[in-house]
């Protein structure tokens, strides 16, 4: 097949998604276009199979506001024409959802016939998308959309939930390439960052105040009043201003390490014992099943998806948003003794391998082929 591949290039978990998505199809033999304003931060290779082309968005002094969706619109009716492609996959719908579709009208003008399937990721629906400045278009472009799919069941639910959607959605689960995700042996980084033995606890995200980071800090002081201990908190955004305060406040400057964003985050992850998602609200999770992957059990809250993926007293416990004290109860519980925590360890690798890549990655050939046919007919 001929892909075209619209995301955000940036770290967040749908453009991650996304290129992981598009990498894989190249290594199984399709022809994989990302279309887009920047190389995505995943797109650390290029094969025969694989294009990137870069969208521009000119500037004149009259726009207060580069029309990139104007700009991706007819750079799609570009690359489908010219690269003859057999379908378009946009990932978080706005404004990527909407600009395909009006591309594929653009297109039909010209008797072109482009399916287009929308991946529906979580902010996209549950938090910005069902604002009533984006709603209508956001439920236009999901209906007009070819094949719609979402990363769990609990998106799906949300998505009907909150708009009036005609049309089936499918759920692909995330997944995780193992042969990169997956335990390294860095003692020597941990004995660095770590020299007495110290317990890590790791938290990455965007930094945006729906992680509820400052929950993670709070769980961390709880920790360190039981037992030697840090925290590495990786990634950046809006709320590490927040945060960095709230360290200072609690007197934690010396235990907790703001990484910053990362690229090698599986080498870090490694070296750890336990991962926090506090958060308010979460479609998937694809970074705790990063974390997972590399053996950790997590402390999560038990919002949106993560229940599909965390596994209660199993890879670890899933608490009421905001419920530090048995967010703090449940991690102790995990390290105080090195048995459990190997235990927990164990089973958290295991169900990160339920998300194998090789597994998933041929569901969305399924649905590809499937919306392909359906929509000749
Ligand atoms: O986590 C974020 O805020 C980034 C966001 C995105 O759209 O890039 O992540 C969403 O998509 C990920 C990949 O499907 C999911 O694993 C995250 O759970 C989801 N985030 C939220 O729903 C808050």
């Amino acid at each position: 097949m001929n892909i075209g591949i619209v995301c955000y290039p940036t770290y967040g978990g749908s453009g991650v998604v996304a290129t992981e998505l598009g990498k894989a199809l190249a290594l199984r033999g399709h022809k994989v276009h990302f279309i887009t304003y920047k190389q995505p931060a995943r797109l650390d290779f290029f094969t025969e199979n694989t294009f990137y082309h870069e969208v521009y968005v000119s500037s004149y002094p009259l726009f207060d506001f580069p029309p990139y969706e104007t700009a991706l619109t007819s750079h799609l009716v570009d690359v489908v024409k010219f690269e003859k492609l057999d379908l378009l996959h946009v990932h978080y719908a706005i404004p990527h959802a909407s600009a395909a579709v009006m591309a594929k009208q653009i297109l039909a003008m010209d008797g072109i016939h482009i399916p287009v399937i929308t991946t529906l990721h979580g902010t996209d629906i549950t938090l910005v998308g069902k604002d009533a400045s984006f709603e209508p278009v956001v439920r236009y472009s999901i209906n007009m959309s070819d094949g719609v799919t979402t990363v769990s069941e609990s998106l799906k639910k949300d998505t009907y939930d909150l708009f009036d959607i005609t049309r089936q959605i499918e759920v692909i689960p995330n997944f995780i390439d193992l042969s990169r995700f997956s335990k390294q042996n860095r003692e020597h980084f941990k004995t660095a960052i770590a020299p007495n033995g110290e317990k890590l606890i790791v938290h990455t995200s965007n930094f945006r105040k729906v992680k509820r980071i400052d929950d993670a800090v709070k769980v961390f002081a709880e920790i360190r009043k039981k037992m030697p201990a840090k925290l590495l908190l990786m990634g950046d955004g809006p709320e590490r201003i927040n945060i960095e305060k709230l360290c200072r406040e609690l007197n934690l400057c010396d235990s907790i390490t703001f990484m910053g964003k990362q690229n090698q985050v599986e080498e870090i992850l490694s070296v750890c014992d336990l991962f926090l998602m506090p958060s308010e609200t979460e479609s998937f999770g694809l970074a705790a099943l990063e974390a997972m992957a590399c053996e950790l059990p997590v402390i999560s809250s038990n919002a949106g998806g993560i229940p599909e993926l965390n596994v209660e007293g199993v890879t670890g416990y899933l608490c009421n948003v905001g419920d530090v004290a048995t967010m703090s109860e449940k991690a102790i519980y995990i390290l105080e003794d090195p048995a459990r925590l190997k235990q927990f360890k164990q089973a958290a690798l295991a169900r990160a391998k339920e998300f194998d890549i090789n597994e998933i990655v041929p569901h969305y050939e399924r649905f590809y082929n499937e919306v392909m046919s359906a929509s000749k007919k």
